[in-house]
């Protein structure tokens, strides 16, 4: 077998450290994240690995291997290949049915059982775990480890009186990687001293400010929307899901002059009639300076929703300044909307959305290639180009019991950089909705400047 160096190497090849910011389960910032789940993905690492860690070992202590769940279950397997001892399984939870048993396979009290973990840092999920393996009468001495985070877990597990065995330690990980010119001496710094328990400093991430992306902006909407913000001091969007004209335009009127655009549902006007709806909807929007939003959120093939966007009653095409849509029906979809702005779906507010991590990496490549997207809609931060709009704002409520998830203006400013916020409920079911909106406008404008 070649060095642990180079098998390290081998290993960290395949993205199993990460060095950046990242906050741990625990809200604790970290300035590197491992997940050793890609070893399982190399065949070759994995039985190397499962060699690495056996002949570290005094063998002939143990009757069986269990690996901790579930990173480690694909090495425990490994070692037991490679060593012929045997395998147990420990379930995360136990069965609710049947034998209800914590731990499947063939084994005996008074057995003593490896443990094999591939990351220990506190050591507490080992405790809770060798604890469960004891209650049904295993023997518990040694534990096997991948990698050490140095913060602790050895220490408290070795006084306990277990033996805690570790192929790899982050210190001397780092040393390697230094030493190949992948981590910089400042980083390697940082590390120290979050390992030693110091609080570390990152830099802030700056924003760019409404002049700045007003500058850069490649889109005669997204340039509008800018303006309208830095003229009004604003960065609220008020969504008017009310349901008559009447309701409609009363609500434009008093919110008119505090919002940069107002975002209708216009399929849920039940008495729209383009003539009494439409056209002093514009009047106001001009009175008022504010933009028009259809939150359409297109969603099918480009040539229906070419039909959806300039046919039928509500001609948005006529009106809108910018809409809605999903990327779902891909790039080509959204070339029918060249006379207005889109802002692609990325993310949904609602419980259960199935706009996960990889949905959104996606669709956010189809909505930063196209030319008629001008941003997104997105609980979680988007690249500077394009423009972060994020509904679920609400100041009173942290939810609707229909699934809708709120946050706070200065919570969506600080942790998402967000452009603009879009509120509902919040002023169009208040008592005074103008008072409202011009609430969720300075707490919107305090939090962004804030953000600066
Ligand atoms: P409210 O603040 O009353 O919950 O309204 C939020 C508005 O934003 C609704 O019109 C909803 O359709 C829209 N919206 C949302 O809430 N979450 C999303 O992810 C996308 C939305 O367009």
């Amino acid at each position: 077998m070649e060095s642990k160096k180079e098998f390290f190497l081998e290993c960290y090849k395949l993205g199993i450290i990460k060095f950046g910011r990242f906050t741990l389960k625990s809200g604790i910032e970290s300035p590197f994240y491992v997940d050793l789940r890609p070893l399982a993905s190399d065949p070759k690492i994995l039985k190397n690995l499962a060699n690495y860690l056996l002949e570290m070992l005094p063998l002939d202590n143990f009757d069986l291997i269990c690996g901790v769940p579930y990173a480690a279950l694909p090495m425990a397997t490994a070692m037991s290949l490679e060593s012929y001892i045997p395998l147990i399984i420990k379930r995360k939870e136990a069965k609710s049915y049947g034998t209800k048993k914590l731990i499947e396979g063939i084994y005996q009290k008074g057995q003593n059982c490896l443990l094999v973990e591939d990351v220990i840092t506190s050591g507490k999920s080992l405790i809770e775990t060798i604890a469960e393996v004891e209650q049904e009468d295993l023997k518990v001495a040694d534990i096997v480890v991948v990698l050490d985070r140095e913060q602790g877990g050895k220490q408290l597990l070795e006084s306990k009186g277990y033996k805690v065995h570790t192929l790899f330690n982050i210190s001397e990980v780092c040393t390697i990687l230094q030493e190949t010119g992948e981590l910089s001496d400042e980083e390697v710094k940082r590390i120290q001293g979050f390992l030693q328990g110091n609080h570390i400093q990152f830099e802030e991430k700056k924003r760019l400010s409404y002049q700045q992306k007003s500058e850069n902006a490649q889109h005669s909407v997204s340039k509008k929307l800018l303006e309208t913000a830095l003229a009004k001091e604003s960065n609220l969007i008020a969504s008017a899901d009310v349901i008559t004209t009447q309701e409609l335009l009363e609500l434009a009127e008093k919110v008119g002059p505090h919002v940069i655009a107002l975002k209708t549902h216009i399929d849920i006007i039940s008495d729209f009639d383009y003539q009494n709806t439409i056209v002093p909807l514009k009047e106001l929007a001009a009175k008022h300076n504010f933009l028009l939003m259809e939150d359409r959120k297109f969603a099918d093939i480009g040539n229906t929703q070419e039909l959806q966007f300039t046919s039928g009653v509500f001609k948005i095409t006529d009106w809108a300044d910018f809409v809605t849509s999903q990327v779902i029906g891909g790039f080509e979809s959204l070339d029918c909307f060249n006379n207005v702005g889109v802002v692609a779906i990325i993310g949904m507010s609602s419980k259960g959305t199935l706009t996960t991590n990889s949905y959104r990496e996606e669709a956010l490549k189809v909505a930063l290639s196209h030319p008629n997207v001008i941003g997104g809609v997105s609980q979680n931060a988007l690249p500077e180009e394009i423009l972060l709009f994020t509904p679920g704002v609400n100041l009173a409520d942290s939810g609707d019991g229909k699934g809708q998830q709120y946050n706070t203006p200065d919570h969506v400013f600080k942790t998402l950089h967000t452009d603009f916020i879009i509120v509902g409920r919040g002023i169009y079911k208040s008592e005074n909705p103008a008072e409202a909106a011009v609430t969720y406008k300075n707490e919107g404008w305090k939090a962004y400047l804030a953000s600066l």
